[in-house]
């Protein structure tokens, strides 16, 4: 059985202080609500990683936003999963639009990341999806099948299964647009076809594919509803308590 997943992507935002009170906040709903079986995390900037570890209970997990393609020495700057699996975290983010477009992160890159992360007792969140011009051009379905098949199917069949996809359409990121309900069904039928193809049904089936770009209180019920959505990466509306648990709650 897939698991349903809302994870946060708080980005480039918060100081030490102020991430730390939004993580108790978040908390305290998720603790105080009746979620059911939704698996709830929180992707923070690298500083927070420890101390929201430290004020979270264990219906809440916390996923860094990146991580180093190497495992320690002169890389200045750079933070590696042994040095966030150290902070209690249990999930990175990989291969977010952001990083591909302003970092150059390519899938040969990505490949050397989803490995160490794995390696390290760390939860792969990888992120797909396609520009507006490719979308325009109808190659969205070539393109995210492109991202999987780079950046992933060298895994066996067991560690593919440690990985949450999370589809982002990037002309709905920061943008306000979402994609429709349907195009988001549409692509994560297409993309579940596409793991039954290399890794059969068992494996296809029990992969959580998130939506993320613009996704928020007022669309999570209506993008949730498809059969083939299992959750969100949420943006912007993860930086307020109220607006995360709106989606929480939206299934
Ligand atoms: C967004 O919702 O804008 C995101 O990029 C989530 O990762």
């Amino acid at each position: 059985m897939r698991r349903k997943i809302v994870a946060g992507n708080w980005k480039m935002n918060n100081t030490l202080e102020e991430g730390v009170v939004l993580a108790k906040e978040i908390n305290e709903l998720v603790e105080k609500t009746d979620i059911k079986d939704v698996n709830v995390i929180i992707g923070t900037p690298f500083i927070h990683l420890t101390e929201v570890n430290k004020v979270v209970g264990d219906k809440v997990a916390v996923a860094a936003q990146n991580c180093a393609d190497q495992t320690s020495g002169a890389y200045t700057g750079e933070i590696s999963a042994p040095m966030i699996q150290s902070t209690g975290s249990k999930y990175v983010i990989l291969g977010h639009s952001e990083r591909r477009s302003y970092y150059g992160e390519t899938n040969e890159i990505l490949v050397k990341k989803v490995n160490l992360t794995l390696e390290n007792n760390l939860l792969p969140i990888f992120c797909i999806g396609e520009v507006l011009e490719e979308r325009q051009a109808e190659k969205h379905f070539d393109v995210v099948k492109s991202q999987i098949a780079e950046g992933l199917f060298h895994l066996s069949a067991d560690d593919f299964g440690k990985i949450v996809l999370a589809y982002e359409p990037v002309w709905a990121i920061g943008t306000g647009v979402t994609a429709s309900s349907a195009q988001a069904q549409e692509m994560h039928a297409f993309i579940r076809k596409t793991l039954v193809e290399q890794y059969g049904e068992e494996v296809a089936n029990n992969t959580s594919i998130l939506y993320g770009g613009s996704c928020k209180p007022s669309n999570a019920k209506e993008l949730f509803a498809n059969a083939d959505v299992d959750g969100g990466l949420i943006g912007g509306a993860s930086l307020k308590a109220e607006d995360f648990m709106g989606i929480i709650t939206a299934f």
